[in-house]
């Protein structure tokens, strides 16, 4: 008996969607590699909606990340992006920025990288008011290299490497960034889109070492080992306990699990940056002239 062969239509091709701000992303390396949950595509869409406000193209900007999921952004924005060493993303963005003091240069990784292996980085560049903008995504632990405590571990939680509970005292790091010389000094977390998209505008914008730190779920790693639950759960705990607190001292915004969590814009002042006070200092003086 023949056999009677059916053609089927050939399949719909739908368009592929796309991000509303897909300028910024080099959606050929989507999907990305962060867990369900996490905070870090929050923390990704906001960056690239102030850099959109802000009217800034690929010649305007760089990015520069170190190693960690954070550390994953570099990889897909679609700008000038450099993903360095773990903990030496400051030192590249000191160069870029020396060299090439037009463009607004932006560090954006995590709280490992930029306060354990990259913490002297950090303080010397505030001290210095290095001209870039510093954002850290802070989920209190390594989240790419399974969990272990670092910096801003708070006391007692867990991590891989603290199976009975984190004793060592963590940074607070608006007032680390605050006591280093920073400019700019913001709190916010990944519930608050619209107000971190601001501090990031704003941070951006202003000349000299501007930091903002972004409390950020890691269910995966954090929050599963911590009583947090998922991400929404985890990003739900953030959402009750952050209280709005304008030009409060830093030094007053520890995070201590179970009590309020101090967000907002901490503080605004001016100070010379680094080139500027070497234009001042040596260039001036010395009646050198410029090359
Ligand atoms: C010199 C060096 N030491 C250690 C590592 C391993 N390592 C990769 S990412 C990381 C920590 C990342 O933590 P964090 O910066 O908080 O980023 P997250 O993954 O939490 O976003 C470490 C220790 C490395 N890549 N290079
Ligand atoms: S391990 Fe944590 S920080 Fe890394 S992608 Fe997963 S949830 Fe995000
Ligand atoms: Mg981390």
């Amino acid at each position: 008996m023949a056999v009677r062969t059916r053609k089927l239509p050939a399949p719909e091709v739908l368009p592929a969607a796309s991000h509303p701000m897909h300028k910024y992303l080099r959606e050929d390396r989507l999907p990305h590699i962060w867990c369900s949950g996490c905070g870090l595509g929050t923390a990704l869409s906001c960056f690239t909606h102030a850099l959109d406000e802000l009217g800034l193209g690929p010649k305007d900007v760089a990015v520069v990340s170190g190693i960690g999921c954070t550390g994953r952004v570099a990889g897909y924005v679609n700008l000038d992006s450099y993903h360095t060493t773990h903990g030496r993303a400051i030192p590249f963005a000191t160069g870029l920025t020396i060299a090439q003091p037009e463009k607004k240069v932006i560090v954006f990784s995590g709280d490992g990288d930029l306060f354990a292996i990259g913490g002297n980085h950090f303080i010397h560049a505030a001290r210095r008011n290095i001209d870039i903008t510093v954002i850290c995504v802070n989920n209190f632990n390594y989240g790419m290299t399974g969990g272990q405590f670092g910096p801003t571990t708070p006391i007692g939680a867990r991590g891989t490497t603290a199976p009975y509970g984190n004793y060592e005292n963590p940074f607070n790091l608006p007032y680390l960034a605050a006591s280093s010389g920073a400019v700019y000094v913001a709190r916010w977390t990944t519930v608050h889109v619209r107000r971190l998209k601001d501090a990031m505008v704003e941070a951006i914008e202003k000349p000299g070492f501007t930091f903002v730190e972004l409390v950020s779920p890691c269910p995966t790693n954090y929050g599963r080992r911590n009583g947090l639950g998922d991400g929404l759960e985890e990003t739900r705990y953030y959402a009750q306990r952050s209280v709005i607190c304008h030009g409060a001292d830093p030094k007053e915004a520890d995070l201590i699990p179970g009590e309020d969590i101090i967000v907002g814009k901490f503080l605004e002042r001016d100070r010379l940056t680094f080139l500027q006070m070497y234009e001042k200092q040596i260039v001036e003086k010395n009646k050198l002239r410029h090359f």
